[in-house]
């Protein structure tokens, strides 16, 4: 009824409605007698609408008694195949009892896991990989899995000790790099492992490179892992590679993350390594590459990476754009009118404390996109409720996580902290100089500028600023939020109680509250602190379109790819203070549910990218920062056209 209702309101101009997305059927997918029935009802068409409906649900019962009894009758099959469909399923309710009969049917334990278990384990394997199930189902069952496995490991052990027996399943050791705390990509892919009978040894966040190899060669692993978000652990990664090499370690390695890069790995790890490195997009194709490396297919696999990597290198020497000198460049500035175009007085200045944010003021700032893309359910947000494939898996996954969002609201499960600053500032070509109240210089933000040979301007931050030569003064903000201040308690909660899936969930909302409180403290920056926008009225559709004016650019994204910066920033806000936000030694911020960034209200800024670099204009950074080229060669790593 509530599709049905739906579908006509909204062709007829309904702009918003209060749903339940879990109770939405697609309107295409209804059957037609029951549509014409409920049509006749909300349409008011016929007198006798509501007795057919009636009659018409009645009828229902039946068949919903038979489907109740086809529920309870899975009950009745033998213990195998109810672990069996418990796994498949997702269903944690019957697992202990049924797991204490199947211990009394075998004699060896370990059978129970590698039997019925791991059919299921298998079966939902290949409805993944054949992309028939979908992620969120893959780690409901994978909870299944590891809580029967951790009810059966003491009775394994105590099998195999008394038999002599030594496990001999294939090992992966997982770890975030050193300086990096992301870790929601690494655990889906170790829960997609495990589900394959790979056994993860996960060393957890921010492991340094000799950590990672030592575990490595005690717990003789088959294979290592490597994830990161940030360009830093990009290099970190390099250092990590060619420390294998140094110790003479051929295990194969794997490296993933959103930062990282098929191309990063074919030209900056690759090379410097003796043993096979594989760079694996996401969850769903980690599988294929492991069961190669670890097939007698390994040679040939390692061979053919080995020369699509060699390939891709060479099609990037092919593809080298052209450089504009750095004096050039700057010549070709942005430029904004200053007379016409003058810096806007901000209402307020100062720092402006953001404590107590309730879940529900968030809520509808959260870009839900997003959220479905971390559990692989690609697609438009709210159109993926509706898709003919995914649509039900992606309502369910829905349901959940508001009931999640509640809980967090309800038991106050994270603490939500955020702080914003506007400064009087002026640029000095990239650098942006940021005075005190007595206009004397407080600090300063490096930028670089864009040296691309190209029709467009050669944009830097620095442009959007008014220069010190204008004798204009104009101003900046700055602001850095979290939502995961007491999130690890919840997380180490629920792996306790071998739930991956609730761990996952929490972190993935904290990301997109993180995600949604910098777009509420941006909107309040704009409408009431600095007010350069008082009466602006943009739906959030429109704000997550980036339609509002001025702009929000975060360090390490492409228009300010320097994440030390953030050390200024953090100064400049006082925000470990203020927000409780730390930085790392590679300026990750912990907790990773975190943002920051700087807030320009110029109408004319927009975001643009860096993109690559000359040695000139790196030489002019390292002295304008005081800084050694050697080490702005490895941290800038990837925005350099020369190394
Ligand atoms: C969501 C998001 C966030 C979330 C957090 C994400 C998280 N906790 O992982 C929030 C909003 C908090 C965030 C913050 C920031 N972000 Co952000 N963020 C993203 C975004 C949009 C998606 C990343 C994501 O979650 N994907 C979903 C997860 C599940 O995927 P995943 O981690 O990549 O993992 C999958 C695969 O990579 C693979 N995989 C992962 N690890 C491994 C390991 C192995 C062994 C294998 C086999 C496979 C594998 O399998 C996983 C599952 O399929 C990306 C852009 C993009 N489209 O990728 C930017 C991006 C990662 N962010 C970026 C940046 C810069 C930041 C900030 C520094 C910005 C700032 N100044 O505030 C902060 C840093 C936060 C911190 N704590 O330090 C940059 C990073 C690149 C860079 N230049 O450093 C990106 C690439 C955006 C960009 N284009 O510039 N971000």
């Amino acid at each position: 009824m509530h599709s049905a209702f739906l579908f006509p309101a909204v062709a007829a101009g309904l702009d918003m409605g209060i749903v339940n997305a879990g109770m939405l059927q697609v309107y295409d997918d209804i059957p037609v007698d029951l549509l014409e029935k409920v049509e006749d009802v909300i349409l008011n068409r016929r007198d006798d609408a509501t007795d057919r409906l009636i009659d018409y649900a009645s009828s229902l019962f039946a068949e919903i008694k038979e489907q109740q009894h086809e529920v309870d009758s899975w009950r009745k099959n033998p213990v195998d195949e109810r672990l069996n469909y418990s796994l498949v399923k997702g269903i944690t309710e019957f697992l202990e009892s049924d797991l204490k009969e199947a211990r009394k049917a075998y004699k060896n334990p370990l059978d129970i896991i590698e039997k019925p278990l791991m059919d299921g384990m298998n079966q939902v394997g290949s409805l993944f990989g054949s992309g028939k199930m979908f992620l969120p189902q893959v780690v409901k069952s994978a909870r299944v899995m590891k809580k029967a496995v951790a009810e059966l490991l003491p009775y394994v052990e105590e099998y195999q000790k008394n038999a002599g027996i030594k496990s001999s399943t294939r090992k992966v050791l997982l770890a975030t790099v050193k300086g990096d705390v992301h870790d929601i990509g690494k655990n889906i892919v170790g829960v997609v492992m495990a589900c394959n009978n790979y056994e993860v040894i996960d060393l957890g966040v921010m492991v340094p490179a000799a950590k990672i190899l030592d575990e490595a060669i005690d717990k003789k692993v088959d294979i290592i892992g490597l994830s990161g978000l940030i360009t830093p652990s990009l290099e970190e990664m390099v250092h990590v590679a060619k420390e294998m090499n140094r110790r003479e370690i051929e295990i194969p390695l794997l490296v993933g993350g959103a930062t990282t890069s098929v191309l990063h790995t074919a030209v900056k790890i690759d090379p410097v390594m003796k043993g096979p490195v594989v760079h694996v997009k996401d969850a769903s194709r980690s599988i294929n590459v492991l069961n190669n490396l670890m097939s007698e297919r390994k040679d040939s696999f390692v061979d053919e990476t080995r020369s699509k990597y060699a390939n891709l290198r060479k099609q990037t020497e092919l593809k080298n754009k052209r450089y504009v000198s750095l004096e050039k460049a700057r010549k070709n500035k942005f430029l904004i009118d200053w007379n016409t175009n003058s810096p806007l007085i901000p209402g307020r200045k100062g720092i402006f404390h953001f404590e107590n944010i309730g879940i529900d003021e968030l809520r509808p700032y959260i870009d839900w996109t997003f959220f479905f893309h971390v559990w692989e359910l690609k697609g438009k947000y709210p159109e993926i409720l509706s898709d003919a494939k995914k649509g039900e898996e992606a309502r369910k996954l829905m349901v959940d996580a508001n009931e999640m969002l509640d809980r967090i609201e309800a038991e106050k499960m994270l603490q939500l902290r955020g702080v914003a600053g506007i400064f009087p500032a002026n640029s000095s070509n990239e650098d942006i100089i940021v005075f005190d109240d007595e206009g004397n210089e407080k600090m300063r933000f490096y930028n670089l500028r864009n040296q691309e040979d190209s029709d467009y301007p050669n944009y830097s931050l620095g442009d959007f600023i008014a220069p010190q030569s204008s004798g204009l003064q104009d101003y900046i903000g700055a602001f850095a939020v979290t939502a995961g201040l007491g999130i690890e308690k919840w997380v180490q909660h629920f792996e306790s109680q071998h739930d991956d899936y609730s761990a996952i969930m929490i972190k993935a909302l904290a990301d997109r509250l993180a995600e949604a409180f910098a777009e509420y403290v941006h909107l309040k920056v704009r409408t009431e602190i600095w007010a350069y926008n008082p009466k602006e009225k943009l739906s959030v559709e429109d704000l997550f379109k980036v339609k509002y004016s001025g702009i929000r650019p975060a360090h390490g994204y492409p228009a300010c790819p320097d994440h030390a910066e953030k050390q200024t920033l953090f100064a400049l806000i006082d925000a470990e203070k203020n927000s409780g936000i730390q930085l790392t030694e590679s300026y990750a911020m912990n907790p990773a549910a975190s943002v920051s960034g700087l807030i320009f209200s110029n109408p004319e800024s927009k975001y643009f990218a860096v993109g690559k670099i000359s040695e000139d204009q790196l030489d002019d950074y390292a002295r304008r920062r005081n800084e050694k080229l050697s080490a702005l060669e490895k941290r800038l790593a990837s925005n350099i056209n020369y190394m």
